[in-house]
């Protein structure tokens, strides 16, 4: 089951309350209690890598960057033959904003089966477009956020434009934001989706899910239906979970989850399908692309640390500034048409988006307050399939 949304979440994390709750039963009898922690591995890890002092030796994080032999990995390849083929305007889109698929590196995990890791194949303007989308576009209403309970946003505001301010409101608004969701929305405390929590997907980011799922070999067999936006800071931790509440899980072999993150570093745990299994630790960079399918799909994870980045690959191809950084700003008129879950006219939305936002992209002052953000943030957009394939909707109201 998904964990609460990260701004709620207690210290102790709640994926290990029962394991407190139970320590609290034999308090004084230490044999056991010492058991109990040897059962708990992912716990234990997750504590390792979080701790502040001394500083955890990050020696055998897993770094797809930097991969020296590939002993317990299989290297994949991009299924660019047959099926493959650049069919719409859409794909020709998110093809633009990433390197091509026959230069992707990818590898699956031998542990941790059905673990899937992509090491970025974004292009700098194709990580600035998705960043713009998750900070501008993707927290704006209907889109749920974690804020909207404190009620701090009134209805005329969003929250990317309310805190673009120096002042201490605007900053502190800037970092309360911990998660939006999309499409089915993520139900916190029933777990369940449900047809009266349901916006329409963004159609770019149900593109990109397609193309990437294409290329990996699942064909068309993935739609995207739900999606959580992540935002972490450096001090953000989410504790180890496993996922429930996609239908597909009854047939976990054939569910897919994809995560793509940007920004700051991630150290990621990924353990088994029972808290005693010892983790995987792995760092997840900007860019980077994880399908969790098959046996991993039922594993817990978790982030238990966030690094700086070393690199920021959003700044790094030859992006030209335009020659006048006129950028086009929307009328409200636009913004109607402008919205993350664009109506039917989908083609016509789709392309006036595109080219307008990844020419203001490309001016380094357009950039300036998504860059600002992302240099000390990280951002991790999670989409999966809710339906069976063929079915066109839930059969619960969710009450
Ligand atoms: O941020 C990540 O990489 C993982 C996010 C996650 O596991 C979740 O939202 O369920």
């Amino acid at each position: 089951m998904l964990p609460p949304p990260p701004s709620s979440r207690p210290d102790p994390k709640p994926v290990f309350c029962c394991w407190l709750t139970t320590t609290k039963v034999y308090v004084n009898t230490r044999l056991n209690l010492d058991k109990m922690e040897t059962t708990n591995k992912f716990k234990t890890d997750f504590k390792y890598y979080k701790q502040k002092c001394p500083l955890p030796d990050f020696s055998k994080v897993l770094d797809f960057s930097n991969i020296k032999e590939e002993t317990g990995l299989k290297r994949l390849h991009a299924d660019i033959s047959g099926k493959f083929v650049e069919r719409d305007n859409e794909e020709a889109f998110v093809a633009g904003l990433m390197i091509p698929p026959s230069e992707w590196v990818m590898y699956e995990v031998l542990d941790k089966p059905g673990l899937l890791f992509i090491k970025n194949p974004f292009n700098a303007i194709g990580q600035r477009y998705w960043i713009y989308r998750c900070l501008r576009d993707y927290t704006r209403r209907p889109n749920r956020l974690n804020i909207d309970a404190h009620h701090i946003l009134n209805k005329s505001n969003e929250w990317w434009d309310s805190c673009q301010g120096d002042d201490e409101h605007s900053k502190s608004l800037n970092r309360k934001l911990r998660w939006a969701t999309m499409g089915y929305h993520h139900n916190w405390d029933t777990k369940v989706y449900s047809e009266d929590m349901k916006d329409q997907f963004p159609t770019d980011l149900a593109d990109l899910s397609r193309y990437v799922g294409r290329i990996i070999g699942f064909q068309d067999d993935f739609s995207a239906e739900a999606a959580i936006v992540n935002f972490y800071h450096f001090d953000s931790t989410l504790s180890g979970h496993t996922d429930h509440s996609e239908m597909n899980m009854t047939a976990p072999l054939f569910s897919f989850r994809y995560d793509v993150h940007f920004g700051q570093t991630a150290i990621f745990l990924l353990g088994g399908p029972s808290l005693d299994v010892a983790p995987t630790a792995m760092y997840i960079k900007s860019g980077d692309i994880v399908i969790m399918s098959g046996h991993s799909r039922k594993c817990y994870h978790g982030i238990p640390k966030i690094v700086p980045s070393k690199e920021a690959p959003w700044n790094m191809d030859n992006i030209s500034p335009l020659a006048d950084c006129n950028f086009h700003s929307r009328t409200s008129e636009e913004n109607e048409e402008f919205s993350p879950n664009p109506p039917c006219k989908r083609s016509r939305v789709e392309s006036s988006v595109q080219s307008e936002i990844i020419q203001n992209l490309s001016c380094e002052k357009f950039w300036k307050p998504f860059c600002r953000y992302i240099e000390h943030s990280r951002i991790n957009m999670n989409v999966r399939q809710v339906l069976f394939k063929g079915d066109k909707a839930l059969d619960n109201k969710g009450t």
